[in-house]
This record gives structure tokens, C-alpha cells and sequence, in this order.
């Protein structure tokens, strides 16, 4: 068994079933070995794509999505997906090729620091070689599974791919210590009471509660008939159609009205809440309850803060009657916020953004897994659209990387293929990579795909608006929508219709078929809702 083999069967024996990627000529034999084990290779049409689907794929398929490029400008591209594996907590196996050790000092074609590059945001970064490809396959895989979720990054060069394996034992990593845990009876005991003296108390949802809790975390909301509020990551964890559901946090549309929310409270609960999100700093000046089960995202923790098990607190929560009732202590933000989608256009043959959210929750099934890019779009959807049910959202939101949507799109179609998939993204981002289109097409993941068409990169002119400067450089004109998507392969329609573009969504849920439809909208009318 050569090297590249045997990194092929510790996948496979880890369960691995599809890896991402863009070839070069020095990851063809890996290729190759994956193929024999029965690994599925999604090809693509950039690497940061790829990244970005196999990383979604992995988390909703609960294992790291793999992605593998070619050395030089093909790692280079993965250094996008990798910071956003790492900033949004997503389980990321990276595989690229390197030159080999003994290649001729002055031969530096395409010869970057890989290693020095990537090791500040994976836990394994390493060198496959002959004797260490199963161990070192291993752990690498296993580290991206330790909570939160991230990212490792493993080099083979083609010239090891070909060498006999010397050893075929290998053990998976022991992962990075635990931390101190604190008691689940006396944290419960605590926050009863903190409850019991508070007038307004909202829990605050993120990134750090697992898609498994939802259901003991909807439990204990519903029995104590607390406030809640999430940050987008972890959208559809609760039922954001529940009269206790105050909004979503941390930069979103609404978010003037969101802080004055969190300020009113006199007990803010940061249920697995996680700073990596949040554009501002009012997590460092309110006073937080934190609750963590597991170290932040980039491993920063509040100062203080302990871990501590949410399920075992959780049950502890929930023994005994609620310490208290509050009714709706955050009814007028939530009226509030109900408000601002009411509006019509600022431009004719435009779409008011409101109605493009009403559309679309009308006519997607309750579970569709939506994704969206980073832009004004993505503040609407975030804040607007209704997640019902755990991981049905997807955004980069620690890292806020353009381009996103899309790709995970993908990989969510490929995990889930059994639910409509839709990707809500800008004009910008689309350009960016619209041609992946076509890698849907060709291995069978069907989506929508809604493009907000405004020919600018809408938030940040608003931003260069709100700065006073000078109107510079923010417009472009446009790329059919329409036309790029028929050039892929793709059905697609222009509409600022919503009764029109709810049917035809309809359709193609019906259908399972792709579809994108570009939806003219005034940039403008962002400024209404932020
Ligand atoms: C890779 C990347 N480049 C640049 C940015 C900065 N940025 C954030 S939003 C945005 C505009 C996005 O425009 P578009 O995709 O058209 O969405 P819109 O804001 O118009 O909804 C830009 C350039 C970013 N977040 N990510």
C-alpha cells in the first residue's frame, strides 16, 4: 500500500464519503486512492468553494468535510474557507500537496509556507509521510471534531503519495485537554435565583449550543416561558415564530432596536453565546451570564467564565417549578421589529425586501436549509427570515466572508438531499462564484438560488454614505442573472413580482429542480430596516 492509499482508508475507515476539491497534477494519485476506497471526489470550480461546501457538508453529516487542493495556488485559495472554518466553528479536514522535502533548495515554483500559513488557525497541521499517513489522518480528523468545531491541515507531497507505507498501525489523537468543568447543581441553583430577582431577563442563544441540545434548550424556555434571542449561526435552534422570540443579535437588520433590547434587559443569559460573532462590543460591557459548554471560537473565553455540561444543567433547570412569570417583557421591541418589514419600494420595478421575505417563507417548506452570502442581503435574511428548525441556517458570520452561500448551498444540498435547499445572495457574491452552478447541476444537488440585484456592493456604500464620503466606486453594472444561469444549465427568472417569484420557488420546490431567480431591489431600501 503506498501513502496515499493508506490516507484514503483512514478516511474511509472514519466514514468519510465525499471530499471537495479542485485537482492539480500532485494530488492525482490521492485522488485516485480516494476513488478506490469508494471516497466520492465533488469536483468544483474553485477551491475556496470547495472548502466552504465540505465544510457545511460536515457538520450537518457530523464529521469533517474534507477538501483537497494542489500546492501553491490552490492552498492559497483555501486560506478563505479555512479562516472561516476556523472564525464559524465548521469541522474542516484541508489536504493539500506540498513539494516534496528534497526538492533542490532553488527550486521554488510554486513553493509557499504552507505550514507557517495555515498553523495559527488549524489544531493539526502536519506532513503526511510514509510512516506517520493513518496516525497523523487520525488525528487530524479527530481534532476537527473537538467543540467548538475547526480545522486541520495536512500536506502530502506527490512524490510521498507514491511511497510504500512503512507502518499501518496508528491511533486516533488524544485531542487537546478538557477544561474545568463547573458543577451543573450549584450553576442551575444560581441562575434560578438570578431568575427569580429579574424583571426582564433574555436568554441569549449562539454559536457555542450544539444542534442536539435544541430540544432540552426548547424545553426549559417553554417551561419558564423565558425571552429569548439568537445570534444567526444558530438560527432554527428555537422556533423564531414563538411569542418569546425577541429577535436576532449581533449585527443583523433591526440592530439599533436588538441593543436597545439587550440594555432593557436586567438579566442577560449567554446561553453558549459567543463573542466571534458580535460586530460590536456590548459583550464586553453588559453584564453577561455566561453559560458555556465548550471554549469561544478562536478560543477566547470571557473573562471568569467556566464551562460547564448544557445538558446536565439544563435537566437541572428544569426540575421544580419556574422561579417566576414575566409575560412579555419585550413586547414593544418585538412590535418593533414586526414594523419595519411593512414598507414598499423605494424604486419602481424594485422589490420591497419585506416582500421578498414573506414570498419566500409562503412558499419553502419549514425545514428548507437556507444559506446566505455576506451583504445587506444577509442582515435581511438574518434578522428576518423565521428558522424554524436546528441547522436550517447558514451564514459565515464569524468570519463574514463574501461568497459563502452558494458554496454551502452545496454541500447542504449534499448532506440533506431530502429537504429544499435556498441561497439568498447579492448581486456581488454571485459574481463571485455563480459558476458553481454548473457543479450543482453535474452531481445532482439541486437548489434555489435568489440574487438580490441592486449592481452595487449595497452595504458597503450604505457604509460610505453613513461615513459622509464621497459616492466612489461602489456601483457596477450588471450581469445577467438570468443569462448565467441559463449558461450553467440553470432554469431562471427575473421578477420583482412576489406573487410571481413565490410560484415559480413553488415549482422548483415541487420539482426539485435548480432555479434562480434575480430579484431587482433599491439599495436604499436597506437603510430602512438597519
Ligand atoms: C471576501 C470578502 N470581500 C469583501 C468583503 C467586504 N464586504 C462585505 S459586504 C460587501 C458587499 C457585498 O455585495 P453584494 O454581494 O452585492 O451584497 P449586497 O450588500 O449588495 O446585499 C463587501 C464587499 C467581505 N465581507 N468578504
Amino acid at each position: 500500500m503506498n501513502t496515499a492509499a493508506a490516507v484514503a482508508q483512514a478516511l474511509a475507515e472514519a466514514g468519510i464519503q465525499k471530499a471537495f476539491g479542485l485537482p492539480g497534477g500532485e494530488v492525482l494519485v490521492l485522488i485516485d486512492e480516494l476513488r478506490k476506497a469508494g471516497i466520492d471526489f465533488v469536483l468544483m470550480r474553485h477551491e475556496a468553494n470547495a472548502g466552504i461546501a465540505a465544510a457545511v457538508y460536515g457538520k450537518i453529516t457530523r464529521q469533517p468535510g474534507v477538501v483537497i487542493a494542489t500546492l501553491g495556488p490552490g492552498a492559497a485559495n483555501l486560506l478563505l474557507p479555512v479562516a472561516n472554518a476556523y472564525l464559524d466553528a465548521e469541522p474542516l479536514l484541508a489536504i493539500t500537496a506540498q513539494l516534496p522535502d528534497d526538492s533542490p533548495g532553488t527550486h521554488t515554483h510554486q513553493l509557499l509556507p504552507l505550514h507557517e500559513t495555515f498553523r495559527p488557525m488549524c489544531r493539526v497541521v502536519e506532513k503526511i509521510t510514509q510512516t506517520n499517513a493513518r496516525e497523523v489522518v487520525g488525528k487530524a480528523l479527530s481534532a476537527c471534531m473537538d467543540r467548538p468545531y475547526g480545522v486541520s491541515y495536512l500536506t502530502l507531497s506527490a512524490k510521498e503519495a507514491l511511497k510504500p507505507l512503512l507502518t499501518n498501525g496508528g491511533r486516533f489523537g488524544d485531542g487537546p485537554p478538557t477544561a474545568p468543568m463547573a458543577n451543573p447543581a450549584s450553576r442551575a441553583a444560581d441562575l434560578r435565583s438570578r431568575c427569580a430577582m429579574a424583571q426582564r431577563p433574555l436568554v441569549l442563544i449562539g454559536l457555542g449550543v450544539d444542534a442536539n441540545r435544541a430540544a432540552p434548550l426548547r424545553r426549559w424556555l417553554d417551561q419558564w416561558q423565558l425571552p429569548f434571542a439568537v445570534t444567526p449561526k444558530v438560527k432554527g435552534i428555537v422556533d423564531e415564530t414563538s411569542p418569546n422570540f425577541v429577535g436576532v443579535i449581533s449585527g443583523m437588520a433591526a440592530d439599533g432596536l436588538m441593543v436597545d433590547a439587550l440594555k432593557a434587559a436586567d438579566l442577560l443569559i449567554g446561553f453558549g453565546l459567543d463573542p466571534v460573532e458580535i460586530d460590536k462590543t456590548w459583550h464586553a460591557e453588559l453584564p453577561i451570564q455566561w453559560v458555556l459548554e465548550t471554549r469561544n471560537a478562536a478560543n477566547a473565553m470571557p473573562e471568569g467564565a467556566q464551562l460547564v455540561n448544557h445538558l446536565a444543567l439544563l435537566e437541572e433547570l428544569m426540575e421544580g417549578r419556574p422561579p417566576k412569570t414575566w409575560g412579555r417583557p419585550f413586547a414593544s421591541f418585538q412590535q418593533q421589529r414586526a414594523d419595519l418589514l411593512k414598507g414598499s419600494a423605494g424604486a419602481p420595478h424594485a422589490m420591497w425586501p419585506g416582500d421578498l421575505i414573506r414570498a419566500l417563507a409562503d412558499a419553502v417548506p419549514s425545514d428548507t436549509i437556507v444559506t446566505t452570502d455576506v451583504g445587506s442581503h444577509k442582515y435581511l435574511f438574518g434578522q428576518f427570515w423565521p428558522s424554524r428548525h436546528p441547522e436550517t441556517f447558514w451564514m459565515s458570520n464569524g468570519l463574514s466572508g463574501m461568497a459563502y452561500g452558494l458554496s454551502a448551498a452545496i454541500g447542504a444540498k449534499l448532506a440533506r438531499p431530502d429537504v429544499p435547499v435556498l441561497a439568498a445572495v447579492g448581486d456581488g457574491g454571485f459574481s463571485m462564484n455563480a459558476q458553481e452552478l454548473e457543479t450543482a447541476e453535474r452531481i445532482g444537488a439541486p437548489f434555489i438560488t435568489v440574487v438580490l440585484e441592486d449592481q452595487a456592493y449595497s452595504l458597503i456604500k450604505l457604509s460610505q454614505e453613513n461615513k459622509q464620503l464621497e459616492p466612489y466606486r461602489m456601483d457596477f453594472n450588471p450581469i445577467d442573472t438570468v443569462k448565467v444561469a441559463e449558461a450553467c444549465g440553470v432554469q431562471a427568472l427575473r421578477t420583482s413580482n412576489p406573487d410571481e417569484l413565490a410560484a415559480a420557488v413553488r415549482q422548483a420546490v415541487r420539482e426539485n429542480e435548480s432555479l434562480v431567480a434575480g430579484v431587482p431591489v433599491h439599495y436604499a431600501d436597506y437603510r430602512k430596516l438597519f
